[in-house]
C-alpha cells in the first residue's frame, strides 16, 4: 500500500522546519508499504490539489497530523481526500483532545475515518495493517495488555534514515543561489533545520500548555548513543552534499534532568558529533554554569526560553512560578558569555496584564544581550487547565476558536484590559523589536564579537520578523532588505574587508 503523510500549512508563514512526526511514523511503517511525505509549509496545496495527488499517486491511506491552529485546514483537506474514496487517519494533539469533532460525533460533519489518540509510535503499525485489510477502527488508543494507557519507552527509538530521505522540500537556500553557495567554505548549497527529540514529557504542568497532559509528567529519554548516531548521520549527509544542517532538539525542556543532559552533551563532544543546535530549556535550569559551557561546546547556538511574562503574579496565575523574572538578565548574560543566544517568548493578555505591558517588557529586553523576542497571546488550547478554568468562568468568547482560526487573536477576555488592547500590545511588541532601528541596535550591541555572530543575529531577526509580519515572496523581502539597507551595507563592507585581509595573508600556492 502507498501511504501519504500530510501536515497542513500554518496559513501565515513558511515554517523553518519540517515536522518530526512524519519522519518518525515513516520509520515505523512496515517495510512492505511505501510512504510519501508532504509538508504543506514547504509544498503548499489546496483541497483540489491533494485530491488529485492521492488519485494520481494511487494512495491507499492518508495520515494527517495537525496542531489546533491548523486543524480547520486539516479537516478541509481530509474531506477532499475522503471525497475521492481514500481513507484518512488523523493524529496529533488536537484530535487527541477533540476526537469526537474529527469523527463527526458532536453533531458536525465527519472528517476522519480513524483517529490515533496520543503518542502513536506503537499504534501506527496496527493502523496501517487494519487499513491494508480495509478494517480501520474509529479510535486507536495506546494501551498495554491490561487496557492501561501506555507511553512508549524511547529506549528502542527507531533509526530515522536521514541519509536516504529526500529532504529537497526542506532546503531553506533559494534555488537560484544554491550552486554558488555550494562552493563557499564548507558549502552552503543547502541549509536545513532538522527536528530531533532526545526525550518526551514535562512535569511542570503550566496552565496553558498541552504537553504535560499529552506526553505525561514522567520523562522518557532516548539513549545517548541513539541521539549521537542520529547527529553523526546528519552531519555526514551535510558534508556529502556541500551543505549545512542544524538540529532543533524539540524536547519541551531539554535540560529537565541536568545530569542526563550533561552526559548527552559530553558524549556528543566525545564523538565529534557537534552540529549547530537549538533547544528549549526553561530559565531555572540555566543557572548551571557547567551546563551552559557544555551547551556551547557541543554546538548549541540558540536556546528557546518560555519567559512568558516579567510579572511574577502572571507567572503564578499560570502555574509557572518557577520562572523568576529577576534572574532573566543573569541567565541571558551567562548564555551570551558562551556565545549562545536566546529566543525569548512572551505571552500578553494574561490576567494581571494592563495596557503598557509591551513597553514594560521591551524596557527589560533592551537591558539584556540581544536575542530573538517573540510575542503571543494567552490561548486556551483544548483540554488544558487554562481552557477549563476560562470555560468554567464563562470567559471564553470563541470557545471553538480553532474552527475559524485567526492568527494573533484572543479567544477570551483578559481581566484588566480589553481584547483589542491585548492585540495592540502584541503588535507593538513585534513592531518595536523588529524595526530596522531595533535590528541595527541588536547588531551594534555585539560590536566586540566576530562578524559571524552579528550576521547570525541579523539574519535570524529578519526571518523571525515574518512570524508576525508575513513576508512571503520577493516583493516583501525586497522591501525588508531596503528598510535594513544600512545594516546590510555595513555588514557586507566589513565582510569584504575581512575577506581581502584573509586573501592577502594567504600565501599563493605553486601550481
Ligand atoms: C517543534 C514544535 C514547534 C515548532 C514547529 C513544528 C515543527 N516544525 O516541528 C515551532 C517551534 C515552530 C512551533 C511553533 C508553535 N507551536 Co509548537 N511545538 C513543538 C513541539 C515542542 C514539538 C513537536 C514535536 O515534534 N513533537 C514530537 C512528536 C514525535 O510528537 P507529535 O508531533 O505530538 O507526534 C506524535 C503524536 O502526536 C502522534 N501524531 C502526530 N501527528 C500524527 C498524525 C498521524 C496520522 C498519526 C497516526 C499520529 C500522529 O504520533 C506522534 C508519535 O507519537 C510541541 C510540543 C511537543 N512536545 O510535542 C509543541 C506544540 C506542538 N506546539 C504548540 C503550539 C501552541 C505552537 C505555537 C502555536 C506556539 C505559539 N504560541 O506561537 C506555534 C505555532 C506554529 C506555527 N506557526 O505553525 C502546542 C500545540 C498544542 C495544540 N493543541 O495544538 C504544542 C503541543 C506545545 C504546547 N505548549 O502545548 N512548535
Ligand atoms: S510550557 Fe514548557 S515547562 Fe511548562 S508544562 Fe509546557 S513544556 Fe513544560
Amino acid at each position: 500500500m502507498r501511504i501519504l503523510l500530510y501536515n497542513p500549512d500554518n496559513g501565515v508563514t513558511r515554517n523553518f522546519m519540517p515536522h518530526l512526526w512524519m519522519f518518525l511514523l515513516q520509520a515505523l511503517t512496515p517495510s512492505e508499504h511505501e510512504v510519501l511525505l508532504i509538508d504543506g509549509n514547504a509544498q503548499p496545496m489546496d483541497e483540489a490539489g491533494i485530491a488529485r495527488y492521492v488519485v494520481e499517486h494511487q494512495i491507499g491511506l492518508v495520515g494527517i497530523g495537525a496542531m489546533t491552529r491548523m486543524i480547520a485546514k486539516a479537516y478541509r483537506m481530509a474531506d477532499a481526500i475522503r471525497a475521492v474514496g481514500v481513507p484518512v487517519v488523523m493524529g496529533g494533539p488536537h484530535v487527541t483532545e477533540e476526537f469526537d469533532e474529527a469523527l463527526g460525533r458532536n453533531g458536525g460533519p465527519r472528517h476522519a475515518d480513524a483517529v490515533a489518540l496520543g503518542e502513536a509510535d506503537e499504534t501506527w503499525p496496527k493502523i496501517v495493517a487494519d487499513a491494508a485489510r480495509g478494517t480501520l477502527k474509529d479510535l486507536y488508543t495506546p494501551v498495554d495488555d491490561f487496557g492501561q494507557e501506555k507511553k512508549p519507552s524511547l529506549k528502542d527509538y527507531p533509526a530515522i534514515p536521514w541519509d536516504k530521505i529526500n529532504l529537497e522540500q526542506f532546503n531553506l537556500i533559494p534555488k537560484m543561489v544554491k550552486s554558488t553557495l555550494q562552493r563557499i567554505g564548507e558549502g552552503w548549497g543547502s541549509f536545513r533545520i532538522i527536528p530531533m527529540e532526545s526525550g518526551r514529557g514535562c512535569p511542570y504542568g503550566c496552565e496553558f500548555c498541552t504537553v504535560t497532559g499529552f506526553f505525561g509528567d514522567s520523562i522518557r529519554f532516548r539513549t545517548n548513543e541513539s541521539v549521537v548516531n542520529e547527529l553523526l548521520l546528519l552531519k555526514a549527509r551535510a558534508k556529502k552534499e556541500g551543505g549545512q544542517i542544524a538540529v532543533f532538539f524539540i524536547d519541551d525542556n531539554f535540560a529537565i534532568n541536568i545530569k542526563r543532559t550533561k552526559s548527552l552533551l559530553r558524549d556528543i563532544i566525545a564523538a565529534d558529533a557537534q552540529v549547530h543546535w537549538v533547544a528549549q530549556i526553561s530559565a531555572n535550569l540555566l543557572r548551571d554554569e557547567e551546563l551552559v559551557e557544555l551547551i556551547s561546546k557541543s554546538g548549541g547556538k540558540w536556546v528557546f526560553i518560555g519567559m512568558e511574562s516579567i510579572d511574577p503574579a502572571n507567572l503564578a496565575d499560570v502555574n509557572k512560578g518557577f520562572n523568576k523574572p529577576g534572574e532573566y538578565a543573569a541567565v541571558l548574560q551567562r548564555l551570551a558569555n558562551q556565545n549562545v543566544y536566546a529566543i525569548t517568548s512572551f505571552i500578553f493578555g494574561m490576567d494581571n496584564d494592563t495596557t503598557g505591558v509591551a513597553d514594560r517588557t521591551l524596557e527589560q529586553i533592551r537591558t539584556w544581550p540581544p536575542g530573538l523576542p517573540i510575542f503571543g497571546l494567552l490561548t486556551p488550547l483544548p483540554a488544558t487547565p487554562l481552557y477549563k478554568r476560562l470555560e468554567a468562568a464563562g470567559r471564553l468568547t470563541r470557545p471553538k476558536h480553532w474552527q475559524k482560526f485567526i492568527p494573533f487573536a484572543m479567544a477570551h477576555t483578559p481581566l484588566k484590559m480589553s481584547i483589542d488592547e491585548a492585540h495592540a500590545e502584541v503588535k507593538r511588541g513585534w513592531a518595536l523589536s523588529y524595526s530596522a532601528e531595533a535590528l541595527a541596535h541588536a547588531v551594534d550591541s555585539l560590536h566586540d564579537k566576530p562578524l559571524g555572530y552579528r550576521l547570525n543575529i541579523f539574519i535570524a531577526r529578519l526571518c523571525f520578523r515574518g512570524i508576525y509580519f508575513p513576508q512571503m515572496g520577493p516583493i516583501a523581502w525586497t522591501k525588508l532588505i531596503y528598510q535594513n539597507r544600512r545594516t546590510i551595507f555595513s555588514l557586507a563592507r566589513e565582510g569584504f574587508a575581512t575577506w581581502r585581509r584573509h586573501a592577502a595573508a594567504t600565501p599563493a600556492t605553486a601550481a
